[in-house]
């Protein structure tokens, strides 16, 4: 975002948290961090020139490498001059007078912009349960996406983790090959299939590098920001010989998609569904060696409702001596004592507790910013109201004019490959606030009725799908008093960029535009 708008001449900052780039990135750096997307897609591809210098070494990178990859971009693009680091927002306020919006950081500093532009991501404000008694705990304790830069040594060390979703699964075989002990405290047992990292090929690589305008194009034009698409099939119509065969192969070929994708219904009819999450616990069950422990392991939600997870060993793990999975469902965490923890069923010595307990994610890192938009009204006090996020898009929301949400709640965000899905907004409000200006435009502000629609159509084309019917975060399910919804625009990336991009033709079709001051000074003037 802001290389695009420098490059438009625009007087552009970034403020920024942490003490240098990478987001996420910068923040996730529990042992096993990996991206689960390949590598060969999670990355730009505005420059050619960043394409043909970075080469990644995996078919998925470990965070180390992507936080790599972000500081190289930065360096090539000189991006850290306009960053100011360790700066957070504490609030955003639309000043109706003069349409501008005042931003308030953390440090004293008060700044006054044209523009306010969110890039706090989905998932950045983390959540550590209120557990009674954390504070008394003599051991350290650590949450996955608040991870220090220091190494922490596990070895000789009691360790317990809180949580199994991508963060506790890609962690758990991790720390468990230097742990003297390592707790596994899982409260939803979850699916998993191999992911099958394997080192990239250079053969690969440069026919990637020769094909990428292509593999762009389809990225761009798919279902998730991944170019592969469903098998235009009914698992309902297939026997269960030829099911398991499919399936075998996809777990064979292991991956984000390769399940989900075997069949077109998975997602939508519970017997379909029921097929392959029967086919993954069959895997769970030959793989635990101890039938008690398998059992316990065994998922029984609707597989895909959950972020899909894949994993190196993940369920192997279990088979080690120095592993214990204790299940917190049957009898719950109930609090945090000096020497560990006690649930309702016994007590846990531990000298170091790692939270792997997820996100207050999509609404999150918004509401850590107190943003308020026409007379005073907060974004938080407008979403709560009827009890759910309301935006045009995904970008934007009535009664906050100039204000643009990178990934968004009700965009695909979350659940498609989050840089295609960044760039689409990227360029979608580059090119907005490019016309504004070249159309003499000062304030730009979402109708309430496209608002309206657009919610509508984002809980129409959610309702009839698997997603709604699980607790999870997507639903807000995961935060305790947090409205339930599904947050996220499930009708895919091409599709949703195909609507942004004639809503832009339209001359921004369900938004007002409003002349600038300076074109209606002039007007008067002549
Ligand atoms: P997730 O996917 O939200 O997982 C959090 C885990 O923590 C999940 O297993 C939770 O169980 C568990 N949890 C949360 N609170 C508790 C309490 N109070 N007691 C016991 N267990 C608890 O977060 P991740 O960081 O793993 O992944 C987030 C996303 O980052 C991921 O999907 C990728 O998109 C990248 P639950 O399932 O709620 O029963």
């Amino acid at each position: 975002m802001l290389y695009r708008l420098r490059e438009a001449g625009f007087s552009t900052c970034v403020f920024e948290t942490g003490d240098n780039v990478g987001g996420t990135w910068y923040w996730n750096r529990y042992p096993g961090a990996r991206c689960d997307v390949e590598s060969i897609y999670y990355n730009y591809t505005f420059s050619e020139e960043l394409l043909k210098e970075w080469t990644w070494s995996a078919k998925y990178a470990e965070q180390p490498e992507i936080l790599s990859y972000i500081n190289f971009v930065a360096d090539k693009f000189d991006l850290r001059k306009d960053i100011q680091f360790k700066a957070r927002v504490d609030s955003a306020q639309f000043d109706e007078e003069g349409n501008r919006w005042t931003i308030q950081l953390n440090n004293g500093q008060i700044v006054s912009a044209r523009y306010f532009i969110t890039g706090v991501g989905c998932l950045s404000a983390s959540n550590v349960p209120k557990f009674k008694g954390l504070e008394s705990f003599q051991g350290e304790w650590y949450h996955t996406g608040r991870w220090p830069h220091e190494k922490v040594d596990f070895s000789g060390k009691r360790v317990g983790i809180i949580g199994t979703g991508s963060s506790g699964i890609q962690s758990i075989p991790a720390i468990a090959k230097e742990a003297e002990q390592l707790l596994v405290f899982q409260r939803t047992p979850q699916y998993s299939i191999p992911a099958r990292n394997v080192l990239n090929d250079p053969d690969y690589i440069q026919q990637i590098r020769e094909n990428y305008e292509e593999i762009k194009k389809n990225m761009r034009k798919s279902l998730t920001g991944i170019p592969m698409e469903p098998r235009n099939r009914s698992a309902l119509d297939d026997t269960p010989e030829e099911r398991r065969q499919l399936f075998e192969a996809a777990w064979e070929q292991g991956g984000l998609l390769s399940l989900s994708y075997a069949y077109n219904d998975l997602a939508i009819k519970p017997e379909a569904n029921e097929t392959v999450a029967e086919f993954i616990r069959s895997k769970i069950r030959r793989i635990v060696k101890n039938p008690e422990v398998a059992e316990k392991l065994l998922p029984s939600y609707f597989y895909g409702t959950k972020r899909p997870i894949i994993d190196t060993d993940y369920f192997e793990t279990y088979n080690r001596d120095n592993v214990t999975l204790v299940d917190v469902k049957s009898a719950p965490i109930q609090e945090i004592i000096p020497a560990g923890l006690r649930t309702a069923d016994a007590e846990y010595e531990l000298d170091i507790i790692v939270f792997a307990t997820g996100f207050d994610a999509m609404t999150g890192p918004l509401f850590k910013m107190d943003i308020r938009g026409r007379e005073g009204v907060s974004l938080k006090e407008k979403w709560a109201e009827g009890e759910q996020t309301r935006t045009y898009l995904g970008i934007s929301t009535a009664g906050f004019p100039n204000m643009f949400m990178l990934t968004g709640p009700e965009s695909p965000s979350v659940l498609s490959n989050m840089m295609v899905s960044i760039e689409q907004h990227v360029e979608w409000v580059s090119d907005c606030i490019n016309y504004m200006r070249d159309h003499h435009k000062g304030v730009i502000e979402a109708n309430v009725e496209a608002e309206n629609a657009w919610t509508k159509h984002c809980r129409e084309v959610a309702e009839p799908t698997l997603y709604v019917k699980t607790d999870s975060w997507y639903m807000g399910a995961n935060i305790e008093g947090k409205a339930r919804g599904f947050q996220i625009y499930l009708g895919g990336v091409g599709p949703y960029r195909q609507i942004c991009d004639d809503v832009a033709e339209k001359g921004y079709e369900g938004f007002t535009l409003q002349a600038s001051e300076e074109s209606v000074v002039n007007e008067l003037i002549q």
